[in-house]
C-alpha cells in the first residue's frame, strides 16, 4: 500500500507528519547546473570511477539539492571535480574516508520546529549520544554504505544518530574488513523518515569491491558495465494501474519515463562478452530483469549476488556461476552476470523489467523496457575486470552452514491504517518480533531482540500483509535457508531478500535466514523494508549487538 500524497514539490511520503513538514520548505534554488540527467534516449555512460590509494580512498562530497523540469526535487552527492555519484573503487581491508558538505539549503519557515516535534526525530538523550547534529530536518543527510560488513559507529556505518544538516560538514572514516566479499555495493542517504525522497532523488552510488576475479575467474579480463537502475516520481502524478507504474525508472540517471518508455542505450562490440553489474538504487521499485534478443530469451551467467561471488561461500573459496532467465532485484539488491551482446543482425536487442505481482496493496512495478542494446563495431570498450592476481581471498561466512544456531526467531512485516475508517489516511508500517506489540520504529523504543558477538541466530520472517516487503539488515549478509518452508540448498548469501505479499488466506508467506553475528562488530545494526517509503513509515528495528563481556549469555 502506497498511501503518500503528491506534494506541490514533487515530494510524496508515507508519512502526513513528515509531508507537512516538507511542504513548509519547498522552494530550493533551482539551478539547472545541480543534479544534472541525461535527455530520454541517451546512450549511457559510466560514472567517474575514484580508486584507493595506499589503502585509502580520500573524497570530498557536497549533498544538493535542485527541482528538474517536472517539478520533481532531485537530490546528488558531488565531488570535489564536479562528478555526480562516483563509483569507489575498493579493496578489502582498506579505509574509506568521505567528507560531507550539506550544501541543501535550510528549511525556512516552522518546518524545523515541526519536525522536531515529531517523535523519532530528534536525538534524545545526552549530546554525547548523537553524531552530528541532534535534530533533523528535512534537509538533514548522512550515508549507509549498503551491504558492507563496516562498523555501526559514529564516521563510519551508523545511521540512526548520524545527522549531517544544511551547512554542515561531517568526516566519514569507515573501515572495512579485510574479508570483505569482493563485488558491487552501493552508498545512499539513510535518515529515517526521509529516506524515500533522497534515494528516489537520486542521492546514490556503487561502491566495488576489487578481486571478484580472484574467487570467480570467469570474470577475468572481462569488459565491465556499471549499471544503475533508479526510481523517481512520475510526472503528473498519474494513478498507477496497468501500463502506468508507481515510479518510473532511470539508467544511469538516463529517464525511461512512462509513456513511451524510450530506452536508454547500451553500444556494445557485436557478441562481446561483458560483466554486467546491476545495482537496483531504486527506493521503492522492485525489478525483474530479463534480456530479450528479437524476442529470444538470453542466458544471464551469474557470478555474484548482494556482493557476495555465488558458490563462494562452500568451504573452496572457489565460485561458480550459474544460469538464470530472470534476476528479481528487489530494491536495493545487485546482480553480477555474464552476458554475450547481440550479433549485427538482431534487429532488437533490448534489457527489460517484467512485470511483479506486488500483491493487492503493493506498488505497480510493470513490464517495461530498461535499454535498448546496440550491435556496433565503433562501440567503447568499457574498462576490464583485472587478471587474476592471487589466490582467492578467506571465506568471511565460512562454517556458517555447520553452526548450531544460538536463537531462532520468529518475525513478520504487517501494516494497517493510521485510520482504519479512512480509507485515504497513511498506512502504518511494522516489523515486529511475534508475539510483541507492533511499533513503529523510534530510535528511543527499547530494542526487541538483544544479542551478543558470537551469535549465529536463525530467524523466520513472515509477511503478514497483501503486498510484496523486502527485508534487509545492516552489517551482515545471511545465509538464506529456506523459502516458504522448502530448503533451499543455494549456499548464497544476500544482504535483501524479498518476502513475498500473503494473499489473505492460508500459511504466512516466509523466509527463513541464519544471522552471523560472529565477527568483530558490535553495536545497533538496524533491520528494515528496504522499500524505502515502507521504512520512512515505521518498518525497522534496532537489534543492539553486545560484546560478551557485557552480556554472558545469549538472548
Ligand atoms: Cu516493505
Amino acid at each position: 500500500m502506497r498511501l503518500g500524497r503528491a506534494l506541490p514539490c514533487g515530494a510524496r511520503f508515507a508519512s502526513a507528519a513528515v509531508a507537512l513538514a516538507i511542504v513548509q520548505m519547498c522552494g530550493f534554488a533551482q539551478s539547472s547546473t545541480r543534479c544534472p540527467r541525461f535527455p530520454v534516449g541517451s546512450v549511457i555512460t559510466a560514472p567517474e570511477d575514484l580508486f584507493s590509494e595506499n589503502g585509502v580512498i580520500d573524497v570530498s562530497f557536497t549533498y544538493q539539492t535542485t527541482t528538474d523540469q517536472y517539478g520533481n526535487t532531485l537530490y546528488c552527492f558531488v565531488n570535489s571535480d564536479g562528478a555526480q555519484s562516483p563509483t569507489l573503487h575498493i579493496h578489502p581491508g582498506d579505509r574509506l574516508r568521505i567528507k560531507l558538505t550539506n550544501d541543501v539549503p535550510a528549511p525556512t519557515g516552522s518546518s524545523s520546529a515541526t519536525m522536531a516535534a515529531m517523535p523519532g526525530m530528534t536525538i534524545s538523550g545526552s549530546p554525547s549520544s548523537a553524531c552530528g547534529a541532534m535534530t533533523m530536518t528535512a534537509a538533514s543527510v548522512n550515508i549507509h554504505y549498503h551491504g558492507t560488513n563496516t562498523p555501526p559507529t559514529c564516521h563510519q556505518d551508523e545511521v540512526i544518530r548520524t545527522l549531517i544538516n544544511s551547512g554542515q560538514t561531517f568526516q566519514y572514516d569507515v573501515q572495512f574488513p579485510s574479508d570483505e566479499p569482493p563485488g558491487l555495493y552501493w552508498y545512499h542517504p539513510h535518515v529515517h523518515g526521509i529516506s524515500e525522497p533522497a534515494v528516489q532523488g537520486g542521492a546514490s552510488g556503487a561502491l566495488i569491491v576489487e578481486g571478484i576475479q580472484n574467487v570467480n575467474p570467469m570474470v577475468a579480463g572481462l569488459p565491465q558495465q556499471l549499471l544503475i537502475i533508479r526510481d523517481n516520481l512520475v510526472p503528473g502524478n498519474p494513478t498507477p494501474g496497468g501500463s502506468i507504474p508507481s515510479w518510473d525508472i532511470s539508467l544511469n540517471y538516463t529517464p525511461v519515463p512512462y509513456p513511451a518508455f524510450t530506452p536508454a542505450v547500451i553500444q556494445m562490440k557485436p557478441e562481446a562478452r561483458q560483466l554486467w553489474r546491476v545495482l537496483n538504487a531504486s527506493a521503492d521499485t522492485i525489478i525483474d530483469l530479463q534480456l530479450q534478443y528479437d524476442g529470444t530469451v538470453q542466458p544471464l551467467e551469474v557470478v555474484a549476488l548482494d556482493g557476495v561471488p555465488t558458490g563462494s561461500q562452500d568451504g573452496t573459496s572457489r565460485g561458480n556461476g550459474f544460469t538464470e532467465t530472470d534476476i528479481l532485484l528487489a530494491p536495493a539488491a545487485r546482480a553480477e552476470f555474464i552476458v554475450t551482446g547481440p550479433s549485427s543482425d538482431v534487429q532488437n536487442a533490448k534489457l527489460m523489467t517484467l512485470n511483479v505481482d506486488t500483491g493487492p496493496d503493493g506498488d505497480n512495478d510493470p513490464m517495461r523496457p530498461i535499454a535498448s542494446i546496440q550491435a556496433n563495431d565503433n562501440a567503447p570498450e568499457p574498462p576490464l575486470v583485472p587478471y587474476v592476481s592471487g589466490p582467492p581471498p578467506k571465506e568471511r561466512f565460512e562454517g556458517l552452514n555447520r553452526e548450531r544456531p544460538t536463537a531462532y526467531r520468529k518475525l513478520y512485516f504487517s501494516e494497517v491504517l493510521s485510520n482504519p475508517t479512512n480509507p485515504n489516511s497513511p498506512t502504518n508500517f511494522y516489523i515486529t518480533v511475534d508475539g510483541q506489540t507492533p511499533t513503529l520504529f523510534s530510535p528511543d523504543t527499547p530494542p526487541a531482540i538483544v544479542t551478543t558477538q558470537g551469535s549465529v541466530e536463525d530467524w523466520t520472517i513472515e509477511n503478514r500483509s497483501m503486498e510484496n516487503h523486502e527485508f534487509h539488515i545492516h552489517q551482515l549478509h545471511f545465509l538464506v535457508l529456506e523459502q516458504n518452508g522448502v530448503p533451499v540448498n543455494s549456499g548464497q548469501y544476500l544482504d535483501t531478500i524479498q518476502v513475498p505479499y500473503w494473499s489473505g488466506t492460508g500459511p504466512y508467506p516466509s523466509v527463513k535466514v541464519r544471522m552471523d553475528f560472529r565477527g568483530p562488530l558490535t553495536g545497533d545494526f538496524v533491520y528494515h523494508c528496504h522499500i524505502l517509503g515502507h521504512e520512512d513509515g515505521g518498518m525497522m528495528a534496532i537489534i543492539p549487538v553486545n560484546p560478551p563481556h557485557r552480556d554472558g549469555g545469549h538472548n
